[in-house]
């Protein structure tokens, strides 16, 4: 319980954190200093690594894939070192959860269920290295047999952002090191903490030197340098479409690596007359207040049939208003701080220009000043057009947009009407509208009756500009995996020389 006492106030003095490369904490000669977005306090200062630093990182990590350390491990090897790794995360989830909450803003009662959601990461992480296997052809003739062998792709980058540092670091480390791949880490320069706490948890749980690095730094040289860098054979990225872009441009100026995009969403929420309006209402202000709307798959925008839209706006508006919006170290806050100033002044931008649009405003449209720290409280815009900026762009944050519709034919046209494709949910009693709805509208992840559910056993990813392939469960594995086409000759050769 003392310990617990310690984490429910900011740190007396910002916590150093060096970097770490080949099993090696190494110190940095300059310093992001981090200030907690919930208190204005300085909380953590992380390295500035140089371009050298990565170079070296990615050596690391590729002469541990080179001489086989990791993958030429059994299965079974790798899965307990994962394993372990669930065990010793349980023992320090409160210290975890609590610089996640210092850097990030989010409530601590929030960051603490992420941390076991990240357990689980590592749990079916390690059945997924015990069950990773390949094919076979018996169907080729007598004379020659067909495998198909997967073998890990070899360094692979993950350059990850600050709206979910550990939880989406998570769902991509155990399915990289279960396919035997190694890896270096750059996560976003203001939330570095916990990415470089998992380097001292995998080192305990006995994951060998050089298999996973962690270079802090900007985005524009890290990040960019990891994007081009020729000995990097796949790079997963997770943050904003443009950058996923200059990827993409990156990529094919170099090696051609392989990319994992996990990029930007505009997501729909549907509901429709017939549905529990109590529950999609709850279903609705969590979607587009959770991590203060800060998600990917955040629902920001509400599709709504037109009988009982000005209804269900009422009913949603008085939801949104009892949420409690605190001081993320507060066990009773739901929502928290806005992560970065620049993320605070987008979101008070997007508010400003969608009462300027002439969208009405409902509930929220402020800043909450709470003496210290950035806090929105969560808004709700009615009569939203299309065309508008607010129904286009992905805010990310507490900013609901809301449409009506009469068939479900236009339902599935308003959702479908974004260049992203991330995530759907659907709200109605209905089975025959439901599933309907499921097939036509184009998202990588769908709730039905349901918002943000699900388990890293459920691939994430994303259609169109959200994104190009697949992270966690065995869909997350065989991502990180080479395919390769065995065929093997049985009996005397016929010759082609007679
Ligand atoms: O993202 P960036 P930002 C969206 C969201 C948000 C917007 C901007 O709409 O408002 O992006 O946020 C690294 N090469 N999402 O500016 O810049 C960076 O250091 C390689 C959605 O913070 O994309 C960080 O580690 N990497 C999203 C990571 O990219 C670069 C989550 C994300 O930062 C780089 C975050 C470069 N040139 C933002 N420049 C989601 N899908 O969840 C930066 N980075």
């Amino acid at each position: 319980m003392d310990q617990l006492n310690n984490f429910l106030s900011p740190p007396a003095a910002p916590r150093d954190f060096g970097f770490f490369v080949d099993g090696k904490w190494q110190s940095g000669h300059d310093f992001f200093v981090r200030h907690s977005p919930g208190h204005g306090v300085a909380v953590t200062r992380t390295a500035k690594c140089s371009v050298d630093d990565l170079n070296a990182a990615v050596a690391a990590a590729r002469r541990a894939f080179e001489d086989r350390r990791w993958s030429g491990l059994p299965g079974g090897s790798r899965a307990s070192v994962l394993l372990r790794v669930a065990e010793i995360l349980r023992t320090r989830r409160d210290e975890l959860a609590y610089w996640e909450t210092l850097e990030n803003g989010k409530p601590i009662a929030q960051a603490r269920g992420e941390i076991d959601h990240c357990i689980a990461c590592f749990e079916v992480g390690a059945g997924a290295a015990r069950l990773l296997h390949g094919d076979s052809f018996n169907s080729l003739g007598d004379g020659l047999f067909g495998m198909v062998l997967r073998e890990p792709i070899g360094v692979v980058g993950l350059i990850t952002p600050w709206n979910f540092p550990f939880l989406i670091l998570c769902e991509r480390v155990p399915f990289i090191l279960a396919s035997g791949c190694t890896m270096v880490v750059k996560p976003s320069e203001v939330t570095s903490a916990t990415t470089l706490i998992l380097a001292e948890v995998l080192a305990e749980a006995g994951l060998p030197d050089g298999v996973y690095n962690v270079i802090t730094g900007s985005g524009r040289t890290i990040g960019q340098a990891m994007s081009e860098h020729p000995d990097i054979d796949m790079l997963s990225f997770t943050g904003s479409t443009a950058v996923g872009r200059s990827c993409v441009h990156a990529a094919a100026d170099s090696n051609f690596k392989k990319l994992g995009l996990e990029l930007g969403g505009k997501n729909p929420i549907i509901v429709f007359a017939d549905s529990d309006l109590e529950d999609a209402a709850d279903g609705a202000a969590f979607g587009i207040s959770f991590n203060t709307g800060q998600c990917c798959v955040s629902s920001s925008r509400l599709i709504v049939e037109r009988s009982v839209a000005r209804e269900f706006e009422a009913l949603l508006a008085e939801k949104m208003k009892r949420i409690r919006v605190g001081d993320p170290l507060d066990e009773t806050t739901q929502v928290g701080a806005i992560t970065t100033e620049a993320q605070n002044t987008t979101i008070l931008d997007y508010i400003a220009k969608g009462k300027t649009e002439g969208a009405e405003l409902v509930t929220g449209g402020t800043a909450i000043d709470l003496g210290r720290g950035q806090y929105i409280a969560p808004t709700l815009f009615s009569g939203v057009s299309r065309e508008m900026a607010i129904a286009r762009d992905e805010i990310f944050g507490p900013v609901l947009c809301s449409m009506t519709f009469d068939t479900v034919e236009q339902a599935v046209e308003l959702a479908n009407d974004t260049v992203y494709g991330l995530a759907a949910s659907v709200w109605t009693k209905n089975i025959d509208k439901a599933l309907t709805v499921t097939r036509r509208v184009r998202a990588g992840r769908f709730w039905v009756n349901t918002m943000m559910a699900g388990g890293p056993e459920m691939p994430l990813g994303g259609f169109k500009q959200s994104g190009w392939g697949r992270e966690a469960g065995m869909y997350g594995v065989e991502e990180y995996t080479q395919v390769k086409s065995v065929h093997v000759e049985i009996g005397k050769r016929t010759h082609w020389i007679s």
